[in-house]
């Protein structure tokens, strides 16, 4: 850990009370400049302290910056953010998350922006993450997983984010197959799984969530089909990096799950937040004919079931989904 992460700890443990200047160069080994440097260097990043002569510093309020430090203080998971980095811009954490992973990073490292220039969507589309808006976050993942069960993991990450964000907010979000959730109708996360493979072994996963969290507008090209947590609950955000915490936590306890009982274990939770069961689509398929039918479920490998007029049932990989 390095030294700004012992200087919260230390105000953490201190609960609201001052903490002296002798106290902390006394507990982290550095001089009282030192000390002062780093302080000056939380308050550039939003945190705030009292100052008071002969007492020392008080930490008044955090911000909801989810800083790699303030993300791990009391997690409580074994693997997933054991490893975390915060970044104020990037063009995308996929790509800092690929870096890692090829770097040998372990599994459940994972990467936090407060903004990206370029995030990525399915099919070299973008997806809009502007600044103090979003969770904008890579996972990475090691599983021993055949490589045809891979697509499997976008629907493990979306029911944890429903339900964590049920759990949260009591917003009642769904889940549009295979990686949108929607609130009213309107998309308020994307999920991107990409993975890295050798000859038929998964190397590793790169899951990448995107959740507008307090976007008080967007583009107009998004206007219509995009929303937030905060347009969704009049204004009202939750924080960011409590959420962030709580949906590690249950995406960790759903991988596990996963790995060890297989997809059955999840399916039914997918299903009962499952948008479209039941309804006419249309699926929009890359390289292959568009197909329209009704959406009766999932099959046990994760794929969209399609009723056709003629009664048959396809199975869809990969598609975009349009009701109707
Ligand atoms: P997708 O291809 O299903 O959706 C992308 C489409 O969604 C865009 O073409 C656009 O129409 C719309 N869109 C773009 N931005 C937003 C937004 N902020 N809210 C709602 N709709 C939007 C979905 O791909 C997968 C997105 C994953 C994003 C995460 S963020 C962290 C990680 N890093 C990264 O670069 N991508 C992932």
């Amino acid at each position: 850990t390095n030294v700004k992460e012992q200087i919260l700890r230390l105000f953490k443990e201190a609960n609201g009370q001052f903490v002296s200047g002798e106290a902390l160069s006394e507990a982290l080994g550095c001089s009282r400049t030192a000390i002062w440097k780093h302080i000056s260097e939380l308050r550039a990043q939003g945190y705030q302290f009292e100052a008071v002569r002969r007492s020392g510093y008080r930490l008044l309020a955090t911000p909801d910056i989810p800083y790699a430090e303030q993300v791990k203080a009391g997690l409580n998971t074994q693997r997933l953010g054991c490893e975390t980095h915060f970044f104020e811009t990037v063009e995308s954490t996929q790509t800092e998350i690929h870096a890692l992973a090829r770097a040998g990073a372990p599994e459940g490292t994972v990467v936090i922006a407060d903004e990206q220039v370029k995030g990525k969507g399915r099919l070299g589309r973008s997806w809009h993450s502007p600044p103090g808006s979003g969770i904008w976050m890579s996972v990475l993942l090691r599983p021993k997983l055949e490589l045809q069960r891979c697509p499997q993991l976008t629907l493990v990450a979306a029911v944890a984010i429903v339900e964590t964000i049920r759990e949260q907010t009591g917003l009642p979000l769904m889940i549009k197959w295979p990686n949108d959730l929607l609130l009213n109708g309107k998309k308020v996360c994307g999920i991107l799984t990409e993975l890295r493979a050798e000859s038929d072994c998964v190397d590793y996963i790169a899951l990448g969530i995107g959740i507008n969290v307090s976007s008080a507008s967007f583009p107009s090209e998004l206007a219509d089909i995009a929303t937030s947590l905060s347009i969704e609950q009049q204004g009202q955000a939750p924080l960011r990096t409590p959420l962030i915490k709580r949906l590690l936590e249950k995406l960790e306890e759903l991988y596990f799950l996963y790995v060890e009982q297989g997809f059955s274990a999840i399916k039914p939770r997918w299903e009962a937040h499952a948008l479209m069961l039941g309804k006419p689509i249309t699926a929009r398929r890359v390289n292959s004919a568009t197909l329209q039918g009704i959406a009766i479920g999932i099959d046990e490998q994760g794929a969209l079931l399609l009723r056709m007029e003629d009664g048959r049932t396809e199975h869809i990989y990969s598609a975009d989904i349009d009701m109707g």
